[in-house]
């Protein structure tokens, strides 16, 4: 960050260029409606920028932003008042200062606040953005009892670590004080995100006070949701560049392509806000939107994430400046696209075109490694479904193959290396990379480990396209594997 120049702050907001927006209500006569579970970047560029929009007209849904662990938003956003620029980059780019953030809070060192806060009677909805991670779920969907944060969570849970934790102690001490619940609509990319963190919620609370869970249980309180949004990391040219055209400093700018989407399950559930002022596109078919979102958009970012890494490339710019790997997302998606039906108002034909089109904008650096993160939570539920349920219609998917094979050998590469991954379950996957010796036995290794992959993935005909795969791409390279996928479509 510049040293010494002015901060971005409510004071000095005035003093801003004219290039930056500002919020278009007093950020000072606010109330908070929301707690978001985990704002980070994606949060920020995302649902807080659906709420900034929302306040222009309704001031009852400014968010407090709850981390779990990390103090490192409180630390950024504090000093400036919770305010902070969306940089929203396309042809041209908008400068916009966000000021939905009304309270920052970091869950370890404030609990009594986040309980004051879950039990304000002003709280109608909790958002959150934990990655698929934060879930807590064995590899076949139930809540995964041997996760660390939930072991610690039970055995103490009125100082909670997971958001599922948080959730329950909230519900308990509305219930205690006789105050209607509040809604929860989760946003990351997993399906039926809304139903999975409900059944994680239900079960936990069946361990400690059945009749609470029998409660959360009997009313619809988890909204499924689908969110969108390329968010690349936030870089020091993101902060230098804020502050010569703004004039203010602020120590964590974010940045996002100009396309965003946020689809909500419709509801009548609890008191909700005006979606459509947010923004907010609402169906009774969420989980169309996030299939086809999840397996194509996400799924192709998987792909090119691996095999782009092992032809050294480092952004879904560059790889998809290259004509193997265009085409290897072409092709993936004509895998995948029989798969899907598409929700009212989404032709996939054109979804695809825009898809190809957003990822090759070219003033979004969007590193491959950050999409390469977790990929043990990632690779199940983008690329291991859909080749699953090609493989049960008796067809065959090399590509979406050569993705996961892809992934596998990215992960022995780390081990190899001595490189650290990325990911919840690190530890497994590094003993299975060091014990991999090259041959088709390492997709064995990893296909059994049932913290990774349900009964499914182990179907003899995926555990084959697998295999083959996985010994093409390790002998010959990723370019020529790519080239021998392609020439065996179906
Ligand atoms: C990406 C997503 O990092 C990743 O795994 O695939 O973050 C992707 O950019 C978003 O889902 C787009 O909405």
């Amino acid at each position: 960050m510049r040293d010494g120049g002015l901060r971005l702050s409510l004071a000095n907001l005035p003093l801003a260029s004219a290039r930056l927006e500002r919020p278009a209500y007093d950020p000072r006569a606010v109330q908070i409606g929301v707690a978001h579970f985990g704002p980070g970047a994606f949060h920020r560029a995302h649902q807080a920028f659906a709420f900034h929009q929302l306040l222009a007209e309704d001031p009852r849904w400014a968010v407090s932003a709850v981390s779990l662990r990390s103090p490192d938003l409180q630390a950024a956003l504090d000093p400036q008042d919770g305010l902070y620029v969306l940089a929203q980059r396309d042809a041209e780019t908008r400068l916009m200062v966000i000021a939905s953030l009304r309270e920052r809070l970091t869950a370890p060192r404030a609990y009594e606040a986040v309980v004051r806060r879950l039990t304000d009677p002003g709280l109608k909805l909790i958002t959150s953005t934990v990655t698929e991670k934060g879930y807590c779920l064995t590899a076949s969907g139930a809540l995964d009892l041997e996760r660390a944060e939930i072991i610690a969570d039970l055995a103490c849970p009125e100082r909670p670590a997971s958001l599922i934790g948080w959730i329950y102690l909230g519900m308990k001490r509305r219930r205690a004080l006789g105050l209607a619940p509040f809604l929860i609509a989760p946003c990351d990319n997993l399906s039926d995100n809304g139903g999975k963190l409900g059944r994680a919620v239900v079960d936990y609370a069946r361990r400690l006070d059945p009749d609470l869970a029998d409660w959360i249980g009997g009313e619809s309180l988890f909204l499924s949701t689908m969110v969108d949004s390329i968010t690349p990391a936030t870089d020091d040219a993101l902060r230098e560049r804020v502050a010569s055209e703004t004039g203010l400093v602020d120590a964590w700018p974010v940045q996002r392509e100009a396309f965003v989407q946020w689809v909500v399950e419709k509801s009548d559930a609890g008191q909700q806000p005006d979606w459509a002022a947010a923004g907010v596109q609402i169906t009774t078919d969420v989980p169309a939107f996030e299939r086809a979102k999840l397996r194509l958009l996400n799924g192709a970012h998987s792909m090119l994430a691996y095999l782009g890494l092992a032809m050294g490339l480092e952004t879904v710019y560059q790889a998809c400046g290259t004509p193997l790997l265009a085409a290897a997302t072409g092709r993936l998606w004509d895998e995948v696209s029989p798969l899907l039906s598409a929700p009212a108002g989404l032709d996939l034909a054109v979804y695809r075109a825009d898809l190809m089109n957003r990822f090759r904008n070219p003033v979004i650096v969007h590193r491959l490694s950050q999409i390469a993160w977790d990929g043990s939570q990632k690779v199940p539920v983008r690329l291991m479904a859909s080749l699953v349920e090609t493989v049960r219609r008796g067809q065959s998917a090399p590509v979406l193959a050569l993705a996961i094979a892809g992934w596998m050998l990215f992960c022995v590469e780390a081990a190899r290396r001595g490189r650290a991954l990325t990911d919840p379950l690190a530890a497994r996957l590094q003993a299975h990379g060091l014990a991999a010796t090259g041959s088709a036995r390492d997709v064995d290794d990893f296909l059994h480990d049932p913290t990774i992959f349900s009964d499914e993935a182990r179907l003899p005909a995926v555990r084959d396209a697998l295999r083959t795969a996985y010994v093409d791409l390790t002998r010959r390279g990723a370019a020529a594997a790519i080239v021998q996928a392609l020439s065996s479509f179906h």
